[in-house]
């Protein structure tokens, strides 16, 4: 009899259930549902929609009763470092804020206060972003503070849907290092440092790896949803499932998880938490097993998403990619990076400006835009390949491309060009493929990592491009 595990992959655009088992030796994966993501704004704050997001796992759960693919256990993952506080009845307290909201703004300057920036990479080895939970808290203790004196417990994303269909309170240990208050050393929360930012030390709950088994569903989730199963943890944070699922097994590449986000980076025993990585702005994500997932956050496809959506959505990534393809003269090059292009009120505009403000052609057409972005995209990774290089002493011949954005031939190409590397592209549902992959470790489909990254290389498709 086949087992079918469920991955819930939700990303900051879309959400998806997708069930995989193993046939004939290769894994084959199946859409279940798939949904809309986005952060609404709400009294001026950017707020994530957790209730309706919970109401979407549990009809993708319905519509797998519905076809009578039961799954044997399943597990979340989502986007990292936002969170939720509970009081002491177990209530979300104060709206669910995203990371894309301005709360943050010019908060670092009260975290060093308390220590200072080198120290604080020293101690976590994560890369400085003004929307880590460690900053995020600090805005609410500084703008709510009576929420973080209410507050009995901390959920991040995943965990607080973990806890909803299980009533089970966990920290998975992947994304609980995105939020800059974890050790590299201990694995385990810093809470000499958690103290000294006054939050309260209580609310963190006891960090647990992935393939840890969370619990069965509620009895009135299980009532609802038509069926019962065991709830184990993926890596919840969508990139470190997707870094589980690279398939190769050698340590002579780069990998880019692409989507909304690239994180292109290589996987490694040992943090580096030096002044040199720090300067570069490298980050040491956990990863499964105690891996450390060292790795830049590149801006991504959000600008070309935001820019589409600018648009009305009229026009489809593959017609986008069209565009600019016929625009490839176009020289006009941004910082992918630069904070304006985090959350601007209007990314076309943003650009437009920046290119404005550095003496470079203004893009007058659409083809222009997205020649300006896929270009500046891959220019980011060529820059992002040489920095990796110059600190770990050695080159890496290919870069394997996973996730949604593995999609985008063009950028594919570019990459190629710009990094001088060979490309591989594939698989498209990495993440999910990873939440996968945890569970089937879990329940012994696979006995190794190394066993289990074979498996995606056999079954999906991956297109190479050569420079
Ligand atoms: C990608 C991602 C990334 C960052 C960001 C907030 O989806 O998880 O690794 O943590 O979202």
């Amino acid at each position: 009899m086949k087992n079918y595990y469920l991955a819930v992959d939700i990303g900051a655009s879309s959400g998806r259930h997708i069930l995989g088992t193993i046939e004939d030796g290769k894994i084959k994966l199946e859409e279940i549902h798939r949904f809309e993501n986005g952060m609404v704004k709400k009294d001026g704050n950017l707020c994530w929609e957790f209730d309706r997001l919970f109401d979407e796992i549990k009809t993708g759960m319905k519509k797998c009763k519905e076809i009578g693919k039961i799954p044997a256990s399943m597990g979340i993952d989502t986007w990292g470092v936002d969170f939720v506080m509970l009081d002491g009845e177990d209530k979300v307290i104060g709206k669910t804020v995203g990371y894309r909201d301005k709360r943050t703004e010019g908060i670092d300057s009260k975290v060093y206060e308390v220590i200072s920036e080198e120290e604080l990479y020293t101690r976590t080895g994560i890369q400085k972003q003004l929307f880590n939970t460690i900053y995020q808290l600090m805005a609410v203790k500084t703008q709510n503070p009576e929420h973080m004196e209410q507050a009995k417990s901390l959920l991040l994303v995943p965990d607080y849907f973990h806890y909803l269909l299980t009533g089970k309170k966990t920290t998975e240990y992947t994304n609980a290092t995105t939020t800059q208050l974890v050790s590299p050393v201990t694995k385990d929360w810093d809470y000499e440092l958690i103290e000294k930012l006054g939050y309260t030390r209580e609310m963190f709950c006891k960090i647990c790896m992935p393939k840890t088994f969370v619990g069965m569903l509620s009895e009135a989730v299980a009532e609802e949803v038509g069926f019962d199963c065991e709830v184990v943890l993926p890596p919840t944070h969508d990139t470190g499932s997707a870094v589980l699922s690279v398939p190769a097994n050698d340590d002579d590449y780069l990998y880019i998880s692409s989507g909304t986000w690239s994180l292109m980076g290589i996987e490694r025993m040992e943090a580096d938490s030096s002044m040199g990585s720090r300067n570069a702005n490298f980050t040491n994500e956990g990863g499964i097993d105690y891996r450390f997932r060292y790795l830049k956050n590149i801006m991504g496809l959000w600008m070309i998403q935001s820019v589409r959506h600018e648009l009305n959505d009229a026009y489809s990534f593959a017609q986008l990619c069209e565009m600019a393809v016929e625009a490839d003269s176009f020289k006009s090059r941004v910082d992918v990076n630069a904070a304006c292009f985090l959350s601007p009120d209007n990314m076309t505009e943003a650009i437009k400006q920046y290119c404005r403000d550095t003496d470079q052609a203004v893009p007058a057409t659409i083809g222009e835009l997205a020649a300006c972005i896929y270009q500046s995209l891959a220019d980011s990774y060529a820059e992002t390949v040489k920095e990796i290089e110059a600190i770990t002493g050695r080159t890496y011949s290919r870069i394997h491309i996973v996730g949604g954005g593995s999609n985008a031939g063009y950028l594919n190409e570019l990459t190629a060009k710009s990094t001088r590397k060979f490309v591989y592209a594939g698989p498209t549902e990495a993440t999910a493929i990873g939440n996968i992959l945890a569970q089937m470790l879990k329940a012994g489909e696979y006995e190794t990592i190394e066993a289990a990254r074979q498996g995606v290389f056999d079954s999906f498709p991956i297109t190479k491009y050569t420079f």
